[in-house]
């Protein structure tokens, strides 16, 4: 059952965007940024690989094993839904959970694989829905730049424009985009307003939401 609406609660805010798009700086960030404010704020991300699922997930992503796309999309959800209860109490407990990726990554990089856009988006229907997704907007070609990519799997110009375009198709009321290509500070900023417009309304009693609604 949902929490109801007169009840405060944390803020489930949630980073996306391509791979070098600065996600994870900008979590940590935030996350110091929220403490010194005494606001109560943890810091999760997916896939979270410390769980069995996430051991599978991260063998696939550093091509040790190899895995058919379906049974790794499922895998990703599995491990969205494993955390998702923990998930849930802590927002109830009025923790504010910033996280970096979740179910709009496991759609935008399955999606553009080629697997259909809605059969990427059923299995995670009924996990809770983020109350702000901040898109960190950068053009695959300007991410490409920066410093390179890792060895892991996503980590080529061609698939990240795909990536790309399938992120746009999620984009609802919740999502707000953040210009990626400004100074590390700059974006902070743009965050930060955001973030703390979202975590009053949540301690005021906003409803959370399920995806896909
Ligand atoms: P990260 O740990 O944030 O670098 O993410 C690892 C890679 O996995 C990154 O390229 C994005 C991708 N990814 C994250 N979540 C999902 C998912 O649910 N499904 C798929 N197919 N890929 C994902
Ligand atoms: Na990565
Ligand atoms: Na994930």
């Amino acid at each position: 059952m949902g929490l109801s609406a007169s009840e405060s609660r944390g803020a489930f805010i949630v980073l996306e965007g391509l791979d070098r798009s600065g996600k994870s700086s900008q979590c940590a960030n935030l996350l110091s940024f929220l403490n010194k404010q005494g606001i109560a704020a943890e810091a999760w991300r997916f896939p979270d690989r410390s769980t069995g699922i996430g051991n599978m997930i991260s063998s696939y992503l550093s091509s040790s094993a190899d895995l058919d796309d379906r049974t790794v999309h499922l895998l990703f959800s599995a491990n969205r839904w494993e955390k998702s209860s923990l998930l849930e109490t802590k927002l109830r407990e009025g923790t504010t959970l910033v996280v970096d990726r979740y179910s709009y990554s496991g759609v935008a990089f399955s999606a553009a694989k080629g697997l259909d856009f809605n059969w990427c988006k059923a299995p995670d229907e009924g996990l809770p829905a983020a109350d702000l997704v901040l898109y960190l907007n950068i053009s695959p070609e300007i991410a490409a730049a920066r410093g390179g990519y890792g060895a892991e799997r996503y980590e080529n110009l061609n698939f990240q424009k795909k990536v790309a375009n399938c992120y746009k198709r999620l984009q609802d009321s919740t999502w707000k985009t953040i210009d990626a290509t400004k100074s590390i500070d700059d974006v902070q900023e743009d965050i930060r307003k955001a973030v703390l417009l979202v975590i009053a309304k949540c301690s005021q009693g906003q409803e959370l939401h399920r995806l896909w609604s």
